[in-house]
């Protein structure tokens, strides 16, 4: 974190004491863009599909159904990617199948990138849902575990070996969860032959989301030269009107090479550069990278290209990578969340990537609505529950100066066993490679490590102490935490955490139907988090569902105007406590998602204030007001708001 009002030489140490840890990651994983010497190639559209029905989903494996292509071992269906396959067809087998589906594409590689040598060729696949094997004509050449990250691998030589064959990607992709996968889940074998047919088994899980499958993310393949930027890591402060950006290069390949680093501003002008792999740009009259909502002109960036050029055997080659950068601190006092040392209060929601159809598919459309319904209810924050989102979110996010809580997809580990040594160690792997994937975004502003675990149980207090400790190594600058249901006396893991985010269900799943509880156990909560540890508090989540269009009056569960009460209930707590110490509230949720059948979801879960189509509920209105008066009251309001029909 930031150290406020140290002078600037002081803080010039600072960044690069905190450097080595946050450069610790050893390979990049840049997103791919294009530039002079890249290319990108989007594999977006239609895929063959099969989904491996056989009773072990092993016949996939025994029969090698990636040696030859597809439609040679079986039928095979057209799939959408990215989407989730489950709601695709009218299968409801399909829609809740369990184990392998494999996914198959023929891609034509222009002849260029074959022919020359000096292009790597790189197959990525931005996230595929959960465990994922990829072979590129027959050879496999990834395996992935874990879904909501990238994973790639180089296949120039592969290709060139065999140019004259078409290049056919197979991905398998698995969904189940075991004890020790992010999230944790367990398979269920029925076997009273009485009740249950034949083989019939179910998924486990512990938490409150459809658990979609599929490739969700855009397939590329990209290229570089032999000699490329592999990463970067920018660490950002400022001390008066002075903007420091640390910054360090990580090239591969090259046998030697130049640099050369430029920063410029939005107008393309340059502001500052240098030729050192790593070092400290000064920028002068700095211009800060701002929330949405709290300056006149928020989520300021500047561009930081690296040019290297590099010789290898006689031959030179150039690789160009611009990286967009937000100049801005984060810090955390005992009562205050800061950016750029100016009290920062979260008055946001909590999203699910989910629609219909596509399920957890990324889709522009939808990405760009939501943007605008944020922007349009006043929103300036919102956490990435319970998983990390696509990265062409967070550059939304770093572009409409959106706050972002960035969150692992640690959901919903209630198992004691999902604490024992293979869990941490993986959970310590996907820290890893979000935090090597996230570090860069100045909307990120603090790492959730997981989202109410069994924070009570014994062996949290390691693991999380662990955890926490591992991920504030990863990255000094940014403050970490957990998101916590459980109560202050029992929770383990909360000394470690530097802000605490409570999440709780007053008058729902407590006392249900009794909104008269609310102001007294809301403030108990608050005064109890408080008074034992002394931490800037965010009600994480709160709220209650509502079925779109169900009205009674009084108030009735599930219909708007209960959820209604619940919220301007909570809102009356807020406004007493975030005077002192509660820096954040955050609804759950934004929009109704789906989630597995159950007898208290009806057709999915209805805490959203919009429906999942995007349409408001009365409470949108509510909170839009509420929003849009604490922005008047904390922050500055672009010059734009003041013509709300912009909005
Ligand atoms: C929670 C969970 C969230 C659920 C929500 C609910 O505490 O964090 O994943 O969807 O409650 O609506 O039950």
């Amino acid at each position: 974190m930031a150290v406020p009002g140290s002078p600037g030489l002081l803080r010039v140490l600072w960044l690069l004491a905190v450097f080595g840890a946050v450069s610790s990651l050893d390979s990049g994983m840049l997103f791919p863009r294009e530039s002079s010497s890249r290319e990108v190639k989007e594999l977006s559209g239609l895929w063959g599909f099969r989904a491996d029905k056989s009773p072990d989903r092993k016949q996939g494996f025994d029969e090698a159904w990636y040696k030859r292509p597809l439609a040679e071992s079986g039928p095979v269906i057209d799939m959408p990617v990215p989407a989730s396959y489950n709601d695709i067809t009218q299968d409801p087998a399909l829609r809740d199948f369990i184990g392998w589906v494999w996914y198959e594409r023929e891609v034509v590689v222009p002849a260029r990138w074959i022919a020359d040598k000096g292009t790597r060729i790189v197959l990525r696949v931005g996230s595929a849902h959960y465990y994922s094997v990829t072979w590129v004509n027959g050879v496999k050449v990834t395996e992935h575990k874990g879904g909501h990250l990238p994973f790639e691998a180089e296949i120039g030589s592969l290709l060139r070996a065999d140019p004259l064959t078409p290049c056919r990607i197979t991905i398998a992709v698995n969904n189940t969860l075991t004890l020790d996968t992010l999230p944790p889940g367990t398979i269920q074998h029925m076997d009273d032959h009485t009740k249950y047919p034949e083989g019939f088994f179910i998924q486990n899980i512990y938490f409150d989301f459809f658990n979609y499958a599929g490739i969700h993310r855009a397939v590329l393949l990209y290229t570089t030269p032999k000699a490329y930027v592999d990463d970067i890591t920018v660490v950002t402060d400022f001390s008066d009107n002075t903007g420091l950006v640390k910054y360090k290069v990580s090239v591969q390949g090259a046998a030697s090479a130049s640099l050369k680093v430029t920063l410029t501003d939005k107008d393309g002008h340059c502001v500052a550069s240098s030729s050192e792999p790593s070092g400290v740009l000064t920028v002068v009259d700095v211009k800060l990278w701002w929330p949405y909502l709290m300056h006149e002109n928020p989520a300021y960036l500047y561009s930081l290209e690296v040019r290297v050029l590099a010789s290898n055997k006689g031959s030179t080659s150039e690789d160009v990578y611009a990286l967009p950068v937000g100049i801005r601190t984060v810090s955390v006092t005992s009562s205050q969340f800061l950016i750029n040392n100016k009290p920062f209060y979260f008055h946001g929601v909590n999203k699910h990537e989910d629609a219909d159809i596509r399920g957890k598919g990324f889709d522009w459309p939808l990405v760009v609505k939501d943007f605008n319904l944020l922007k349009w209810l006043g929103a300036n924050s919102f956490r990435t529950s319970h998983y990390p989102y696509a990265e062409e979110i967070l550059q939304m996010c770093d572009r409409h100066g959106i706050v972002v809580i960035d969150e692992c997809p640690g959901v919903g580990i209630k198992d004691i066993r999902s604490f024992g040594n293979a869990s941490l160690t993986h959970h310590l792997f996907v820290m890893d490679e979000l935090v090597r994937r996230d570090k860069n975004h100045p909307s990120v502003v603090m790492w959730s490590v997981a989202n109410e675990p069994a924070a009570e149980m014994p062996p949290a207090e390691y693991y999380f102490k662990t955890l926490i400790k591992h991920t504030k190594a990863l990255d000094p600058t940014r403050p970490v935490t957990y998101i916590t249901d459980s109560n202050y006396a029992r929770d383990k893991g909360a000394p470690f955490v530097d802000v605490i985010c409570v999440n709780s269900y007053f008058s729902w799943y407590h006392d249900p139907g009794h909104l008269e509880v609310i102001p007294i156990q809301l403030s108990t909560q608050f005064e109890s988090w408080y008074g034992k540890y002394q931490k800037p508090i965010i009600q994480s989540e709160y709220g209650a569902d509502a079925v779109p269009g169900l009205h009674n009056d009084p108030p009735m569960m599930f219909t708007e105007e209960y959820q209604k009460a619940v919220l301007q209930s909570y809102h009356r707590v807020f406004d007493q406590k975030r005077k002192q110490y509660v820096i954040g509230e955050l609804i759950w949720n934004f929009a109704d998602f789906m989630t597995a059948q159950g007898i208290t979801r009806v057709v999915g879960n209805k805490k959203g204030i919009f429906s999942r189509q995007r349409q408001p509920k009365s409470t949108a209105f509510i909170l839009k007001e509420r929003y849009w008066r604490l922005a008047n009251e904390t922050g500055k309001l672009p010059v734009w708001t003041k013509y709300p029909c912009s909005l």
